[in-house]
């Protein structure tokens, strides 16, 4: 209760941040893009996490304005970074049940796009296989997403379970394979023929993968030589703030 309060207070004075992490071509070791991250350090309840403050606007609603300011902040931050010549490709917002559930949310992004003279290619959003599941009416929602050019991807892939025919109707480019079989690399063999499995799954159905969580070069040896095509993880860095994300990649792109 103590952090709704406090929480609505902070959107509604557009107090949240928001930082970026990167993600890296596997081969090269290129910035090939970034994802959002939404940040909140409260005066009264100092540094909040994600993890305690996500599920109370999921419950309260505040989900949909907090999504609503991400994304036009990453948008404004996207442009701010194209006019000083920093041409990050692409950057990922989380997408929650509540936003995909808006029938007006693609004419809302479209309407960002234009605002901020955005390419629709520099923007991806995140879905998970439950937020998917949750919203009827979810593939025509994705459709009209797609068709705008926004790039989807589903997040933590390999922890729900769409089905082959499923999947294969959702209009997603790219499946981020979750951090809790990146961790197993090296330990555990079921995991790494999870990930095998899934690598060879988007790539039947022309799809691209990002492995989360990756922090040490054996996971990267391993996710190479599978042909996994991106890497996200505290390896190349965590997630940080516009500034500071700009400093540390302007000369890798
Ligand atoms: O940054 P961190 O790893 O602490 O994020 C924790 C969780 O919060 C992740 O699952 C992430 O997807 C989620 N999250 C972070 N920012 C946003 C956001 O802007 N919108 C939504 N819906 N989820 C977010
Ligand atoms: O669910 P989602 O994929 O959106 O969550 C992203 C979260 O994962 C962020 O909170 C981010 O801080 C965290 N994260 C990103 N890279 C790593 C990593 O290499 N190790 C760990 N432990 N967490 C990470
Ligand atoms: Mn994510
Ligand atoms: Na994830």
């Amino acid at each position: 209760v103590r952090i709704e309060r406090y929480l609505r207070q902070a959107i509604e004075h557009n107090e949240l941040t928001v930082h970026f992490q990167a993600k890296v071509d596997s081969n090269s070791g290129q910035l090939v893009g970034a994802e959002a991250l939404a940040r909140w350090h409260s005066e009264a309840l100092g540094h909040v996490p994600p993890v305690r403050f996500i599920p109370v606007a999921e419950d309260t609603g505040l989900i949909v304005a907090l999504g609503d300011q991400i994304l036009e902040k990453t948008c404004q931050q996207l442009r701010d970074w194209r006019s000083s010549g920093f041409n990050i490709p692409c950057v990922s917002v989380n997408l929650s049940v509540k936003q995909l559930e808006r029938t007006d949310f693609p004419a809302h992004l479209a309407q960002l796009l234009h605002l901020y003279q955005l390419p629709a290619t520099a923007l991806e959003l995140e879905i998970t296989e439950s937020v998917i599941m949750a919203v009827d009416d979810a593939i025509e929602t994705l459709d009209a997403i797609r068709a705008l050019g926004v790039k989807l991807s589903i997040d933590d892939f390999g922890t729900g379970y769409s089905s082959l025919a499923y999947l294969k109707q959702l209009p997603v480019q790219v499946l981020k394979i979750d951090r809790a079989f990146i961790l197993g690399i090296g330990s555990g063999k079921d995991n790494e023929a999870i990930i095998r499995t899934i690598i060879s799954l988007a790539s039947s159905l022309g799809l691209s993968t990002v492995a989360e969580g990756v922090e040490e070069a054996t996971q990267i040896r391993f996710l190479q030589e599978e042909g996994c095509s991106t890497i996200q993880g505290f390896y190349y860095g965590k997630p940080l703030p516009a500034a500071a994300f700009h400093q540390q990649w302007r000369s890798n792109t």
